[in-house]
């Protein structure tokens, strides 16, 4: 079988839960800081275009995406979040670290999603070279910051929704 290679950030905004009462974080990688500043303006973008209000959206920097998890974990300790969204661009080298850090991060985001009963969402790209981080955060292949968004207003209002019918 094979798959069509759409632009998932061609979004019906009538479909989307909107984010009005919604309080988002969101922790920005500094590594590849060109393509991660769009992957956070497509990100911010729509959680206003979706009712987030301003005031209730943060945004915290970390070094590199390795750390993406501990400043997720540290706004869900001291804040209160219905999702963290993660940034962050790791670019194919010629070393390991490529897939040192895409795993660690990859499994530890899911991992503290799971612990914390909240949507930790994994905007993360991983590509194998530069040309195809600027294609996925705000070129031909959309934005990958957008569709974060969009999956934390979904996974927010998804929580909301089931906790709201355990209470009936
Ligand atoms: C070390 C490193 C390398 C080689 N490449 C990237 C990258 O492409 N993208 C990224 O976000 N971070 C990279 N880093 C930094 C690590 O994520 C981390 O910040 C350091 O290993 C310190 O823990």
């Amino acid at each position: 079988m094979t798959t069509k290679k759409t632009n998932l950030s061609d979004y019906n905004p009538d479909m989307i839960p909107s984010g009005k009462n919604f309080n988002i974080g969101i922790v920005v990688s500094e590594w590849n800081p060109t393509i991660t500043n769009s992957l956070l303006d497509g990100a911010y973008s729509t959680l206003v275009d979706l009712g987030v209000e301003r005031n209730n959206i943060t945004v915290e920097h970390v070094p590199g995406s390795f750390e993406l998890p501990t400043g997720a974990k540290l706004m869900l300790k001291y804040g209160k979040y219905d999702a963290i969204i993660c940034l962050g661009c790791v670019i194919q080298g010629e070393t390991r670290h490529f897939d040192f850090i895409c795993d660690a991060v990859a499994n530890a985001i899911a991992q503290l999603a799971i612990d914390e009963n909240k949507p930790v969402i994994f905007g993360v790209l991983t590509t194998n070279d530069m040309q195809q981080a600027i294609e996925r955060s705000g070129g031909k292949h959309g934005n990958k910051g957008v569709e974060a968004a969009v999956t934390a207003l979904k996974m927010a209002a998804l929580k909301e929704r089931i906790k709201q019918s355990e209470k009936k």
